[in-house]
């Protein structure tokens, strides 16, 4: 096939597919000329409600924290009990469930001036530890079903504060995506008797043309079926269904490639390079779930520089996702970037 000219490449996590119209990105890269990137901010700001010792929006005041902080969202999604009783509907058609969870904020640094790729290692891997020390405690409870960990990062994306953080909502019920992609790493599974993502990344390995990085606890890849420009799947390359199964070495590689990663997004377009990256793992449900592996994904929005954004509008919406640029020349362009990163950003004081 010319994956030169129009296609449609299937997404075996999904089963949705996505159409690639390469041709569309031919045309020249020419006269974009960035506005200068926005001052930065201090490295604490008495108005951000995520800053140590700052009251936040509901009334609480935040502890002088000094590494990662988590508090529970003043403005929750969800309620611990039941908003709603199960009954019958009043038509098949109209169906509804009471949910419950938990929803917490995760801040990554008392520094409100620094992201992620900008964080002192150990801090970044004190921001892991924390992802898996909050999955032991929720995934731990009678009445949380699925753990969603993610962050928002940018104001392209809606993050509403510059200061570092995430965000963490648990919920009784596997939702949406997870859902789907337990379907398929099940059927996967009843028929192969291999989990879809390590026969994915075995064969990715080989292949080469869309790996970006790896270190000897995980890789990532432009997966062969990306949606958004730069988009990224971070995998482990052992079976570990959820992130609690992450050993004490793999989750310092997981810190370390998240930072080489989220550093060369910065180096792509020369600006802190906004995204929604989030982690996908097996429910807690007490079951072992080996067909899941567990694994990260990066949607960010940029297409062609700092200010050119990919808007999934229009066809999009009403009929399917569609990309110009090709995953494997997109591999290459961050490949290339990741190159000339050769030592950490230098440190700010
Ligand atoms: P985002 O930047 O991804 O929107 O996350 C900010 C979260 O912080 C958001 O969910 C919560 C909002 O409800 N929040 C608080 O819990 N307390 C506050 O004082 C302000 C914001
Ligand atoms: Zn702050």
């Amino acid at each position: 096939m010319d994956t030169q000219r129009p296609h449609r490449r299937f997404n075996p996590l999904t089963g949705e597919w996505i159409l690639v119209s390469p041709q569309r990105a031919a045309r020249p890269w020419l006269g974009e000329v960035s506005p200068p990137p926005p001052p930065r901010p201090p490295a604490h700001d008495p108005t951000c409600y995520l800053c140590p010792g700052n009251p936040r929006a509901a009334g609480a005041v935040n502890p002088a924290y000094s590494g990662v902080f988590v508090f529970d969202n003043d403005f929750p999604a969800l309620l611990g009990s039941p908003t709603l009783e199960d009954n019958t509907p009043a038509h098949p058609l109209l169906r509804a469930q009471a949910e419950r969870g938990v929803c917490r904020v995760i801040c990554f640094s008392p520094r409100h001036d620094l992201t992620f790729p900008e964080l002192p290692a150990a801090q970044a891997r004190a921001v892991i530890e924390t992802w898996v020390a909050q999955c032991e405690e929720l995934g731990a409870r009678e009445d949380i079903g699925y753990i969603q960990i993610f962050e928002n990062k940018g104001a392209l994306m809606g993050a509403s504060n510059p200061h570092p953080h995430g965000q963490l909502w648990a919920t009784q019920h596997l939702p949406t995506e997870p859902a789907k992609e337990q379907r398929a790493q099940q059927a996967w599974w009843a028929e192969h008797g291999r989990p879809l993502l390590s026969d994915y990344l075995a064969h990715e390995r080989t292949d080469r043309t869309r790996v970006l990085m790896e270190n000897d606890s995980f890789v990532c890849v432009v997966p062969f079926w990306a949606v958004w420009p730069f988009e990224t799947l971070v995998v482990p390359r052992a079976a570990r269904p959820r992130l609690i199964d992450l050993n004490a070495t793999e989750r310092a590689d997981l810190a370390a490639l998240l930072q080489r990663l989220t550093r060369t997004y910065d180096a792509l377009f020369g600006v802190s390079f906004p995204y929604s990256m989030g982690v996908h793992q097996a429910p807690y449900d007490g079951a072992a779930h080996p067909e899941w592996q567990t694994h990260l994904h990066f949607y960010p929005p940029l297409l062609r520089s700092a200010t050119v954004k990919k808007f999934l509008v229009g066809y999009e919406m009403l009929a399917q996702a569609q990309r110009d640029l090709t995953p494997e020349q997109a591999a290459e362009r961050l490949r290339a970037v990741c190159a000339t990163l050769d030592s950490p950003p230098p440190a700010r004081s």
